[in-house]
């Protein structure tokens, strides 16, 4: 699959590779010959005529963050091309190709705006924060501080999300900060939290080279993190015997390529591996030694042997789940079996498992099969979630803005912890709220029902993003409404009180996290059009108007940066060492980093290399700490499915999953109006499989009518004749698509995140 760049002289762009979609979605395998193909990715390629500046930067998009060089002319942007000596080693996919649009990008919001009479109407900046900081004072007076809520994003730096953070906590005294990480992310790093007692993933993108069984589960990353995806086909190309297992329901792009494609029921992930494990330690494949040094198991409530973990996995032989699976017995034994053997095997997984009814279970047992065989802690071996925006990491996690955590892994409930920020922060005793926020949906009901009043949202497009969204648009329409976007037309703009003009990309400094714990700064290479400003701006201002300007003293990206670094001091994620210098200066850092001339941490846990691995550890224990346990060991959690939340029947028998595809970029608010991508991907679309369509006279190009238990569309059909019969998947990027006014908003216990990836539906052809 490999081969060299190929130059394409009638293209501006050169094609590496070309997946087509062979036996796969009909339409989309001929739209792509036209223009950019279902995997297609960018090499490196030299401006022309280098009449300019070439600056390094990355991209913010997905959680891959690649290098990349930005070829400047008079101060506008001219081109943007993969840095070789980053990480994607010079490559970029599609979206990263035309980040040079985004300057430029027609809808751009540049003046402030104010609801007047039921319209948006320009306004200055004054005019617009001092409503909002008189309406938001109002609130607060009225009705206390938790009626004020902040709900941000992993698109914004973490000098932003931080700052956020504080300001509503230490400044207002509400933990109702909160943001899309909700959406997804969170169910993994609720997982790695159970499993290790800390979050954040153990492994590093580098594993990939040394891999040899990639176990790709509830996962695409071949249309969602795309250069890592190829530095996957890579390693599996050159890598005798190496294989890419991909579970997914759908003939996705990646299961597509794969060399095992394990096409499961959507939401019985947690059967499969519950299944995998019962073969493992049946058929002795797990590694003793290992187990028994490192590895507690633990019932849910209290500590239980690895016999008993034996016993319960007994009613999951694979005989007894294959059916509700959809896989034969002998091929779950054989995944597991290659899972076991490999000599390395590293585990991928993203929104597909993040939003089941069981995610942090499933991924709580993604983490168990690797603890059980032993494929952690060394090079090419161990559970790598990958993250979705470029900053869902850092900003949302790490900096402390998702509603139970405070930065840096403190909890918002413990006491000790809120005392340690305020002394950090320097507030009196008893400044930050013992009560846990509003997180996610909560916070939707909670702005629906009264019980929020004042909301201020940044970097997200709730309106279209959250699930059964008639009922969660309501939460919007109630409160007084603040939203700072990059353009003037969202779905959340439409109920805004006030609208915010924001700067994009490289129009702003900051640092950024990706998948696998490596801090990246992005630098300020241009200005924002007309007024927009830098969201730190904007706080800041806010801060002023509210009465909390004392709490920041810190005022540039690289002070507040150096701020929360000092934050991270004394605590596991200890990213002291790294400055905004260091990081111009790398291809990024990866925590723990505790010292400016630590190289940071590949891996973590494992001595030599994680400078907080104990001592007693070294020698005894094969230089392995899993020092967020107390007891040095990790969890492997006995976990069964819950019922599940949606169930077919006679009038919804189909089951309907939501993603993504490679050329759009999430609500499609960027990448839908950049004609080169609309093109590629073109309208939004339900992908249904021929044995599902063609008993209901259906063809590609038809229309459907698709109704859930919350509600119903009418869209565009593709037809596959690969993947899972019964199963209907939808993009959700395109806005005459609102694919979420269908799925459904059950929410995981643990982590809160809504079971975005099932609905049961029915499907209609519409023939007028
Ligand atoms: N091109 C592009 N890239 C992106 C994004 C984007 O919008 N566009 N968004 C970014 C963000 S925020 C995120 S969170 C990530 C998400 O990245 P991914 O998780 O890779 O993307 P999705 O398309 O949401 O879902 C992946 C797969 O999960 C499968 N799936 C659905 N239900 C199940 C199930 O029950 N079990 C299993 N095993 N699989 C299931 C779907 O069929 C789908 O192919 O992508 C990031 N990268
Ligand atoms: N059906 C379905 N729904 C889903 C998912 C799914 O798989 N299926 N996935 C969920 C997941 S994982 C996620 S992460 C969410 C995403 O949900 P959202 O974050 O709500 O959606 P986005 O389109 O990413 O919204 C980002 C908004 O911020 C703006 N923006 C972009 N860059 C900047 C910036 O630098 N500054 C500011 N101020 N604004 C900016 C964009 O114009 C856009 O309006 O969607 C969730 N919803
Ligand atoms: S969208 Fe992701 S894979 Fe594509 S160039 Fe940007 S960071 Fe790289
Ligand atoms: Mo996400």
């Amino acid at each position: 699959m490999s081969g060299e760049p190929k130059q394409n002289a009638s293209n501006p762009t050169s094609r590496r590779r070309f997946l087509k979609v062979a036996g796969g979605v009909g339409l989309a395998g001929t739209a792509a010959l036209g223009t950019w193909g279902a995997c297609e990715i960018f090499a490196p390629k030299q401006p022309k005529k280098q009449t300019g500046n070439t600056h390094r930067s990355i991209c913010n998009l997905c959680g891959t963050g690649c290098g990349i060089h930005v070829d400047m002319h008079e101060g506008n942007v001219v081109g943007v091309r993969g840095d070789e000596q980053a990480h994607n080693r010079g490559l970029i996919c599609v979206k990263g190709e035309m980040l040079r649009s985004l300057p430029d990008l027609s809808g751009r919001l540049e003046r402030p705006k104010i609801r007047k009479d039921g319209v948006l109407a320009d306004a200055s900046w004054d005019e617009a924060l001092s409503l909002v900081a008189e309406r938001f004072q109002e609130v607060i007076v009225d009705d206390g501080t938790d009626a004020v809520a902040y709900y941000g994003s992993g698109h914004l730096t973490t000098e932003v999300s931080y700052t956020a953070a504080k300001l509503f906590r230490a400044g207002v005294g509400t933990n109702n900060v909160d943001g899309n990480a909700r959406l997804g992310v969170n169910s993994s790093a609720v997982a790695y939290a159970q499993s290790f007692g800390l979050d954040e993933p153990p492994g590093c993108f580098e594993d990939v080279d040394h891999a040899d069984c990639f176990f790709i589960v509830g996962a695409n990353p071949a249309a969602c993190h795309p250069t890592l995806f190829e530095r996957v086909l890579t390693r599996r190309d050159s890598k005798q015997g190496a294989e890419i297992v991909c579970v997914d329901p759908r003939a996705s792009e990646t299961a597509m390529v794969s060399d095992r494609h394990l096409s499961i029921t959507p939401g019985t992930d947690l059967l499969l591996l519950n299944s995998m494990a019962q073969v493992i330690c049946a058929e002795s494949l797990y590694d003793s030694e290992f187990v028994e040094r490192h590895v507690a198991f633990n019932d849910g409530t209290q500590p239980v042997t690895f016999d008993a973990f034996q016993t319960f996995l007994e009613s999951y032989r694979p005989e007894a789940v294959e059916t509700q699976i959809g896989i034969a017995a002998e091929r779950i034994r054989e995944t597991a079996r290659r899972f076991a053997r490999s000599q390395a095997t590293i585990s991928l997984w993203s929104a597909g498992v993040n939003q089941q009814a069981d995610a942090v279970s499933v991924a709580n047992m993604l983490s168990a099969l690797h603890l059980i065989t032993g494929h952690i802690c060394r090079p090419g071996a161990g559970p790598l979630s990958l993250t979705g925006q470029a900053n869902a990491a850092g900003g949302l996690r790490d900096a402390g803005a998702l509603a139970e955590r405070l930065p840096c892994g403190r909890q918002v409930e413990n006491a000790e912890h809120r005392r340690e920020m305020e002394q950090l922060w320097q507030v009196p005793d008893g400044t930050l709220s013992p009560t846990r926020g509003f997180g996610g949906m909560e916070l939707f009901e909670a702005m629906g029902d009264g019980r929020v009043k004042a909301a201020l949202i940044m970097g997200a497009n709730p309106a279209r993003s959250l699930p059964n969204s008639a009922r969660h648009r309501k939460g919007l329409e109630k409160p007084f409404l603040v939203v700072v976007d990059v353009v003037n037309q969202t779905e959340t703009a439409e109920f805004a009180d006030v609208l915010l003009p924001a700067a994009l990309w490289i129009e702003k400094q900051g640092v950024f996290e990706q998948s696998d714990r490596r801090y990246q700064l992005l630098d300020k290479r241009i200005d924002p059009p007309g007024e927009a400003r830098d969201e730190l701006d904007i706080l800041f201002d806010l801060a002023e108007r509210l009465g909390h300007g004392a709490l920041f003293s810190a005022r540039s990206a690289s002070d507040v940066w150096n701020e929360l670094a000092s934050v991270s001091k004394n605590t596991r994620y200890d990213f002291s060492g790294i400055t905004h210098e260091r990081l111009r200066d790398c291809q990024g850092l990866r925590w723990p980093c505790p010292t400016p001339d630590h190289p940071g941490t590949s891996r973590r846990y494992v001595a030599g290399d994680d400078p907080f691995v104990r001592d007693s550890n070294r020698a005894e224990n094969g230089g392995i700490d899993f020092y967020g346990q107390a007891d040095g060991k990790a969890i492997v959690f006995l976990r069964a499915p819950n019922e599940p939340i949606e169930t077919t029947s006679e009038d919804f028998p189909l089951q309907l999953t939501t993603g993504r595809v490679l050329e759009q970029w999430q609500t499609g608010t960027l990448t839908n109006h950049i004609p080169e991508l609309k093109q590629a991907s073109r309208d939004g679309h339900f992908e249904l499989h021929e044995q599902d369509a063609t008993p209901l006279g259906i063809k590609s190009g038809d229309r459907v009518e698709v109704t859930s238990r919350r509600g119903n569309l009418v869209g565009p059909v593709r037809v596959s004749t690969a993947g899972k019969p019964g199963v209907v998947f939808a993009p959700f990027y395109d806005a005459a698509l609102p694919v979420n006014t269908l799925t459904a908003d059950h929410l995981n216990n643990s982590s809160g995140v809504p079971a975005l990836k099932l609905a049961a539906i029915s499907v209609k052809k519409v023939t007028t």
